[in-house]
């Protein structure tokens, strides 16, 4: 049996190391504590963890600035915790992915120490240095983590890229002894027995030579490089040596994470002939509720749009590359709040999103927490934040002239702290992830959403993810039928139907909080052949949906 797509089949669980379970009181979760969880991970299904960064770090985003790629970080536990956890992962059947973060170091990594020290030292050329423009910086580019996207070094008079914070400086990858580094590095974790990798904004790993000015709106600090530093022009050659120097040599899975990818793009990097990766993470589903100007500017979600999007991605990953399916991870807010209600509806609400993404076709990621339905929080003061990203653009924001509410507003709608409070047990002390003062305080919430109370609730959440994930390795259909929009016009529901050969499922989800009655007749008259599959609710009559209902019909 070819197993070479065991991917397509899996589902996968990301944990936020820093977040999910402190085994030694500390206040910051480590390797024992995801150790300490398995069966609980095993027990919802699941059949690969992706881990976010657990490499050696300085920690200003969180291991996404790496100091060492091939020494874990003192906090989280030692290599022999690493290996530990790796075998005891397999022992359980299932798989574990890493982060690659190489698009940009820390700036305590050894390779930039040495960069620094002078023009000619060998490591110079593995960073984007260069001289400044009229005394200034060498283009406009802002960070993504706000200001200017060049931090300059006094005694070599020149300034060094960096696309996020000043202690994340962007790798040259046109240096060819960098990339086989990086190569190197990436052998040296596959031939530990790793399952896959994913890769961290890797679609930003080719800039334009020359490093054009960005266009610079009215009103805006920076000039946006978006353009030459994403989907770069030798972008798909350097994954193509990557595949083939490394990834081609093991039976792994990858995904990238492409910020600013189009389908067409998609297209491209996943289509297997190619041998790029298997799989991207797109962000288009995710900027439909932003206005222009970036995440932090808040516009409602038109619900024809997001059903747009989605199907836009399912027909053009249909037959050719692989799409993956996700709502949440550490950057975004929690679905929950976010496209559902985590007030009256969050379990019912949580359900009906679950089900309008895992009845898609791709790789569903289902990120920490969001198994128990956890919610946005609300802290007072900005004291609270951990997130560099939130930090700086509230700094920016003040300096601009707006509110501190306005600010905090767009913070508890978008920042990235409301996906990285502490994962919540049970009802003891801050949800029983550490027996110490945790390093981001605990939404208050964990005294009723807990994994406690929700392994002791059939009706829960989490049993539901459960049913889920088991429903699509009973059904192929899941994987490899046919998508079709349903409704397209309709303004609370998203319906769709998948089809293989003479199989059929349709699913309807409620969006809303009103109860709708579905006058459309196609569908009406489809109904008496089908039998319910699975539903939010006790059963209930498919021509009308409660609030936040979800059903799924099987022919
Ligand atoms: O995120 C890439 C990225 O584009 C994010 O900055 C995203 O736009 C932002 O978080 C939305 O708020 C990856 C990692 O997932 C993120 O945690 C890192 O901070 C970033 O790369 C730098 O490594
Ligand atoms: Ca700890």
């Amino acid at each position: 049996k070819n197993n070479d797509n065991w991917w397509k089949k899996s589902v996968v669980y990301q944990i936020y190391p820093r977040s999910f379970n402190d085994s030694n009181g500390d206040g910051i979760g480590d390797i024992q504590g995801i150790i300490e969880k398995l069966d609980y991970l095993k027990l919802l299904g699941v059949d690969v963890i992706w881990l976010s960064p657990v490499y050696d770090s300085p920690n200003d985003d969180n291991g996404y600035d790496i100091r060492n790629y091939q020494k874990i970080m003192n906090e989280f536990g030692t290599m022999a915790d690493f290996d530990q956890m790796l075998d005891e992962l397999h022992k359980r059947d299932m798989k574990l992915v890493m982060d690659l973060v190489v698009n940009h170091t820390s700036d305590e990594h050894e390779w930039f120490v040495q960069s620094k020290k002078s023009k000619d030292n060998p490591y110079r050329d593995y960073y984007f240095w260069r001289e400044g423009k009229d005394g200034k910086e060498p283009n406009n580019w802002g960070s993504i983590f706000s200001g200017s996207a060049w931090e300059y070094d006094e005694p070599s008079n020149e300034y060094y890229l960096h696309l996020f914070s000043k202690k994340q400086p962007d790798l040259n990858w046109e240096n060819p002894k960098l990339r086989e580094d990086v190569y190197q590095m990436m052998k040296y974790w596959l031939d530990k027995g790793i399952d896959g990798f994913r890769m961290d904004v890797v679609n930003m790993i080719s800039k334009q030579p020359g490093l054009p000015d960005g266009v610079q709106s009215e009103g805006q600090l920076y000039g946006d490089g978006g353009q030459y530093f994403m989907n770069g022009p030798r972008i798909h050659e350097l994954l193509q040596e990557m595949n083939h120097e490394v990834l081609s040599n093991y039976p792994i899975m990858t995904v990238g994470e492409m910020p600013g990818a189009t389908p067409e793009d998609a297209i491209l990097y996943t289509d297997p002939d190619r041998k790029e990766v298997n799989m991207i993470f797109t962000f288009e589903h995710m900027d439909l509720d932003s206005a222009p100007g970036g995440k932090w500017n808040l516009k409602p979600l038109n619900l024809v749009e997001l059903k747009e999007n989605l199907t836009k991605w399912q027909s053009a990953l249909h037959s050719k590359g692989w799409n993956s399916l996700y709502w949440n991870n550490h950057d975004q807010p929690r679905i929950v709040s976010r496209f559902g209600d985590d007030q009256k509806y969050r379990v019912e609400s949580a359900k009906m999103l679950a089900t309008c993404l895992h009845f898609m076709q791709g790789t569903p990621y289902i990120y920490q927490g969001e198994e128990i339905g956890m919610t946005n929080v609300k802290f007072d003061s900005l004291e609270d934040y951990r997130d560099i990203e939130t930090i700086n653009m509230y700094n920016e924001r003040m300096a601009l002239g707006y509110t501190h509410e306005e600010i905090m507003t767009s913070i508890y709608a978008k920042g990235r702290d409301n996906a990285r409070t502490p994962m919540q047990w049970d009802t003891s002390e801050n949800g029983g992830f550490t027996s110490g003062i945790p390093w981001i305080k605990a939404n208050p919430k964990y005294k009723e959403i807990n994994v406690k109370n929700a392994l002791n609730d059939s009706q829960s959440i989490f049993y539901f993810y459960q049913k889920l994930i088991a429903i699509r390795k009973e059904m192929d259909i899941i994987i490899d039928g046919d998508f079709q929009l349903l409704l397209k016009d309709h303004p609370e529901v998203f319906a769709y139907e998948r089809t293989r050969k003479d199989e059929s499922l349709i699913v309807l989800c409620n969006f809303s909080a009103n109860e709708l009655v579905i006058e459309d007749e196609e569908l009406a008259n489809k109904f008496p052949e089908y039998h319910l599959l699975l539903s939010n609710y006790e059963a209930g009559k498919t021509t009308s949906l409660r609030p936040y209902e979800t059903v799924v019909l099987k022919k």
